[in-house]
């Protein structure tokens, strides 16, 4: 079973013609993407629209002196200049970052990253905006930066958040998870101790529509509404009515379509801000539209973590603990977003999947000059740099015991008859069989004909380099539980809201927002397997608070397990209401009704059943209902979930290295997927497809790099490479089901799972390459560069 159903059909024989389920269907959305016709931010075009522009600094670290905005002002075409007093005088100087720490909109004493927001203008061009920013003078006095996180906590390190009264340090946080003294007493006795520093470089999602605004101040109405590309449009308004003193019933966030958001458009950039005083200065609607380079040095960025991991194990191969210290490098502003309890995201699931006695991690976070961020481009909140950890430092351990990679994960991996499973850390996995999934994954891969393969290669001599690289991963999706996670004092459940016209057409109204997952198509499919309508009867309503439920947005993969349920639960209160109607058609009582795909029927006389769609025009016709049943069939709900769901995956990377350069081409990519039952393969393989580029691009192309005076240095796609067909082999998919127990569907999430999964099996085959120089780690991203300075000098053994 690979999930192949070319016909559209699901598994269990319940889609009739015309899609009315679960299955590959295909995307409702592309009909307008393929033809050009979607409709993004910068597409939207309002009457008496203006022209916003950003000035930026130069300079990483620097006080402010002085801002001269005469010229600018005096710019024929200029309709406004705002400057950091400008904001100070409207109290809004400085905005609150999804993780209780403050950012400047526009900087009042200090720039502290190169392209820092310093003043914005609003002109009546987009060019004469940007011409206007070259007549601003701003006088710098230049302060020395800290670009290295590992001296941001030196004595002798500038301090760079002297805004904070009081502030003598760089230091944000010290967090920790885990038993530290039951971990130090497994250490003490383990027989065998291996130690690996890890680097996760700072690298960027890189979506290909940058961040956007169009905001529009009604003065008449006092209406606030703005068009903006955001992953979570109610969480904006919310702070927009916090940060803005407006009512949250005076404000709209749309969201129309978005070209990707890879978790680039969660928070709330100055530049959105700007765009709003804008608008409320000039009385017109205001368009700030960012461009690549600006996207690339100045919005969330992502990981950034200076690892340092150990395993503690036996001879044979039984992993006992692990024990973590990580540096959080923060950039200037604690932007992170993530719940409110967790400073370092999820990273505590670092025990990955694994039966582990003991473990503790500590991580301190500390700003350095450099854009604020950290938890974005696919990471399900850190777990990202977790898994990766924990991948690399088994494959050190398989290296220093001498044991192959894959028996070591097989011997120390969850067993099915363990779930669910607390770990050390305390997370509860709902479900797995991981053994089954390696087993699939190597079966797919041919892993012992690969290794047999790899050894004749080696003993004759043959190149280039061949490698192996297996990893396992486990997530954790789905955030979360209001009673552990929020963001901002924001509960985490999602509303859901459900409508049935009159003629069984249905209304699906969700607080989640696709960027690009195909909700339209996927939410659809679940309407349409709970009630037995078509799919196409079904129109998802998204990305517009004024028309949606609350609820916190698309992030962490959460959709599909929180909004996902809500839609089943929603869908199902009103598969229940159209049994009381049915009851009173065929003058039944409701008890005695069968459910069957799309209609109610006596139970034992499915003939006599009534459709969906016949139900629906009586529930809003003249037909008598019994006493306290009202007619329609519209329902709503609010779902909480009980827990977060845990999709895990085996991937198996092929590598082949050439030594001379350096260069590393992936031959094949083996991903097994589980993530409980799939309400559309299509789609599920279409996001592990887009993750295992990324993840071609973490370990082989990416990083965001600086000089030692804080000057960025990938600040275009000459520079940041994004994975393209060429640099990515044709993927070999597989899948195993373990449905979540607690979620309605059974599904868990997927949508970062192999961006999670894959950079480990790619630095591990590379790894596995080199092994004949002794090399038993090396840092992402492998560029030729970094594998030649790598092999460099080192003795070749076979
Ligand atoms: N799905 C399914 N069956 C499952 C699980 C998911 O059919 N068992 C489908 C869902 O119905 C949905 C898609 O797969 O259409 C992804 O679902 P889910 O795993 O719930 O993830 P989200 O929808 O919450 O998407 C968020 C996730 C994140 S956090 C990042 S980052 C990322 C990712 O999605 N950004 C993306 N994938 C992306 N894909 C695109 N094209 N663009 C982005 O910006
Ligand atoms: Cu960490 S990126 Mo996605 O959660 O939006």
């Amino acid at each position: 079973e690979n999930g192949q159903h070319p016909d559209g059909q699901h598994p269990d024989g319940q889609a009739g013609n015309g899609h009315h389920g679960f299955g590959r269907v295909p995307r409702k959305e592309d009909a307008r993407f393929i033809r050009g016709r979607g409709n993004y931010v910068d597409d939207i075009k309002l009457p008496g629209m203006l022209y916003g522009a950003i000035l930026r600094s130069p300079h990483a670290h620097a006080r402010l002196v002085s801002v001269d905005t005469t010229a600018a002002e005096a710019h024929p075409q200029v309709r406004a200049v705002i400057t950091g007093e400008t904001l100070t005088g409207l109290n809004l100087a400085w905005m609150p970052t999804l993780s209780n720490d403050v950012q400047a909109v526009l900087a009042t004493d200090k720039v502290r990253y190169q392209g820092q927001e310093v003043a914005f203008v609003v002109a009546e061009t987009h060019y004469a905006a940007r011409d206007a920013l070259e007549l601003i003078d701003v006088d710098y006095e230049a302060l020395p930066p800290v670009v290295d996180a590992r001296k941001a906590l030196d004595d002798d390190a500038p301090v760079i958040r002297d805004d904070v009264e009081g502030r003598t340090d760089n230091h944000i946080f010290d967090w920790e998870a885990g038993d530290a003294e039951h971990t130090d007493r497994v250490f003490g006795e383990a027989e065998v101790v291996v130690a690996q520093d890890v680097l996760y470089p700072r690298v960027h999602p890189a979506p290909l529509e940058t961040c956007g605004i169009v905001a529009d101040m009604d003065k008449v109405t006092g209406k606030l509404t703005v068009h903006t590309t955001t992953q979570a449009p109610h969480a904006h308004r919310t702070v927009y009515a916090l940060v803005a003193g407006l009512p949250e019933h005076k404000i709209r966030v749309v969201s129309p379509d978005i070209g990707g958001g890879f978790g680039n458009k969660v928070g709330i950039y100055p530049g959105y801000v700007c765009a709003i005083v804008g608008s409320i200065v000039t009385g017109r609607p205001v368009k700030w539209i960012e461009d690549r380079s600006e996207n690339l040095m100045t919005t969330s960025f992502a990981r950034d973590y200076h690892m340092r991991g150990e395993i503690a194990a036996t001879r044979d191969g039984r992993i006992r603990g692990l024990r973590v210290k990580v540096l959080a490098d923060h950039g200037a502003f604690n932007g992170t977003a993530q719940p409110t309890k967790f400073p370092a995201g999820f990273f505590h699931v670092f025990t990955g999947s694994y039966d582990i006695e003991a473990a503790h991690c500590a991580v301190t976070g500390v700003y350095t000059n450099k854009a604020p961020g950290g938890v974005a481009y696919a990471c399900s909140f850190r777990i990202t740099e977790a898994a990766y950890l924990v991948e690399r430092l088994v494959d050190v351990l398989a290296a220093e015991l001498g044991a192959d990679p894959a028996e070591l994960r097989m011997r120390n991996l969850l067993r099915a008859e363990q779930f669910p499973y607390s770990t050390a850390t305390g997370w509860e996995y709902d479900s797995g069989d991981y053994p089954r999934t390696l087993r699939t994954a190597l079966d797919i891969a041919g892993y012992d004909e690969l290794r047999a393969e790899q050894a004749g290669r080696r003993e004759r001599g043959e190149g280039p380099l061949m490698g192996i690289g297996i990893s396992f991963f486990t997530e954790a999706v789905g955030a979360g539980p209001r009673k552990h996670m929020d963001i901002l004092g924001l509960g985490m459940a999602d509303g859901a809201e459900l409508r049935v016209h009159p003629t069984g057409k249905a209304v699906l109204r969700i607080s989640v927002q696709t960027q690009g997952q195909g909700h339209e198509t996927t939410f659809a499919q679940i309407v349409a397997h709970e009630l037995g309508i078509p799919v196409d009867d079904v129109e998802v309503v998204h990305g517009d608070t004024d028309q949606t439920p609350f609820g916190l947005g698309t992030y962490g993969s959460r959709s599909t397990p929180v909004s996902g349920a809500a839609t089943a639960v929603v869908a199902r209160k009103v598969r229940e209401r159209a049994r009381i109607v049915a009851g009173a058609m065929l003058e039944a009582s409701p008890e005695d009704l069968e459910w069957t795909p799309g209609r109610w029927a006596v139970r034992g006389d499915p003939s006599t059943g009534v459709t969906m769609q016949e139900i629906a025009m009586a529930a809003h016709g003249s037909l008598e209902l019994p006493e306290g049943v009202e007619g329609h069939l519209d329902a709503t709900t609010v779902y909480n979930p009980p827990n977060l769901t845990y999709p895990f995956g085996a991937y198996v990377a092929v590598v082949d290295v050439d030594p001379g350069t350096g260069k590393v081409t992936v031959r094949r990519f083996v991903a097994v997927d589980d993530c409980g039952v799939r309400i559309n393969p299509m789609v599920v393989e279409g996001q592990v497809h887009g993750g295992l580029a990324d993840g071609v691009g973490m370990a082989l192309m990416q990083v965001m790099a600086f000089d030692e005076d804080g000057n960025h240095l990938g600040a275009s796609f000459m520079d940041y490479l994004l994975p393209t067909a060429v640099e990515c082999p044709s993927w070999e998919l597989g899948e195993t089901v373990t449905p979540s127990p607690h979620h309605p569907l059974g599904a868990k999430g997927v949508g970062e799972s192999a961006t999670v999964g894959s950079p480990a099996a790619i630095v591990n085959a590379v790894v596995d390459a080199l092994r004949p120089y002794g090399v038993r780690h090396a840092d992402m991203p492998l560029t030729p560069a970094n594998v030649w300075r790598v092999v460099q000098g080192r003795p070749f053994r076979t």
